[in-house]
């Protein structure tokens, strides 16, 4: 059997590629971009949420979202170390990141602007993100699919910590209310978008597919996470901000409006409310901490040379 031979004959078989196996250039070069896209997301996707750490209402709420921002890290680091393994370092990913290279998920460009936005981004940011890395984590590639299953399990108390604000809110004075159909209102369109462009459009996906990088279609979660999100507004009294939203009886789903293409385009080439703040952001912080991966770096040299002595 020949290398492409052995790696069709895994990928037929649903056996996962680990680092060490031979694997065409171009799988190779398309898990690199896109769990790099991925790492980016969850690290410049701390952003939106603490810019609300020092505004919590209460203690508790303080502590709780503390926590999620520290689960995001974690999981960019878990990710660009299963990255790393495809033999591009973490500073090459990142220098893709700050220069414009790489892309992030769109839904973080744009802002939050109340104590709301963090209920809508748990509920529906991290919901959507549940909804494709679940799927994720049958991926082909060894190191992405396990990073999976342990972020899904942290994911799923985000999203509860977020459906926890906003029903607080939903149920809380007319004003509380308000603000939080206001986050839905300005969140609901954003979220659907992080599924990607229609099938038809997604041009990345066949390769994906072919290779089981990809496992369910971007149109097909983006129905997935609709049908679960819509009977979660209904119980909170909120309206999803949708004229054409209608139950469709015969596909047993959720039908839905035409999706603001040219908005979501626009963001993906960097022109969305927050993209240059965000980047600039992470080259001040990267900046910041140079010193700090120095320490680190010549803590780990020093420890080696100990080892290697004794
Ligand atoms: N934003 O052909 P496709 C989270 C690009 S989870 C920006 O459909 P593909 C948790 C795409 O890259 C969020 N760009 O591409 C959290 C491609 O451009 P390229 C992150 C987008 O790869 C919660 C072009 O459009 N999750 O952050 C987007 O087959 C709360 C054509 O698109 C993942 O990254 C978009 N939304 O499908 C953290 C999951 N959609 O690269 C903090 C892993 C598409 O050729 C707080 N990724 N593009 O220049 C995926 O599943 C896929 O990459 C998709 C896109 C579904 C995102």
């Amino acid at each position: 059997m020949t290398d492409l031979e052995k790696f069709n004959d895994k990928i037929a078989n649903n056996i996962k590629i680990e680092p060490k196996d031979w694997m065409p250039d171009d799988y190779r070069k398309h898990l690199q971009r896109q769990m790099s896209q991925h790492a980016h997301s969850e690290i410049i996707g701390m952003q939106p949420e603490g810019n609300w750490v020092l505004r919590a209402p209460t203690m508790r709420a303080k502590v709780i979202l503390l926590a999620k921002i520290q689960d995001e890290a974690g999981h960019g680091l878990y990710l660009y170390s299963a990255a790393e393994t495809l033999g591009k370092s973490r500073d090459t990913y990142i220098e893709e990141l700050q220069t414009g290279k790489a892309k992030y998920s769109s839904i973080f460009n744009y802002p939050t602007l109340s104590w709301a936005d963090m209920g809508a981004v748990g509920w529906l940011v991290d919901g959507a993100a549940i909804v494709n890395q679940v799927s994720l984590q049958r991926t082909s590639y060894g190191p992405y699919a396990r990073s999976m299953v342990r972020i899904c399990k942290e994911e799923s108390f985000h999203q509860r910590q977020g459906y926890e604000i906003i029903a607080t809110l939903a149920k809380g004075t007319p004003k509380q209310k308000e603000m939080a159909q206001d986050a839905l209102n300005r969140f609901w369109w954003p979220s659907i978008m992080m599924f990607g462009p229609h099938d038809a459009d997604s041009y990345r996906s066949s390769n994906a597919m072919e290779w089981k990088i990809k496992l369910e279609s971007n149109d097909a979660l983006r129905q997935s996470f609709i049908d679960k999100t819509v009977p979660q507004a209904e119980l909170l009294g909120l309206t999803i901000p949708d004229p054409d939203l209608k139950w469709n009886e015969e596909r047993g789903s959720y039908d839905f409006g035409e999706i603001n293409w040219e908005e979501f385009w626009n963001v993906v080439k960097g022109n969305g409310p927050c993209n240059k703040q965000r980047i600039k952001h992470h080259v001040k912080a990267h900046e910041n901490g140079k010193w700090v991966r120095e320490a680190a770096n010549a803590y780990a040299k020093k420890q080696k040379e100990i080892k290697k002595a004794s």
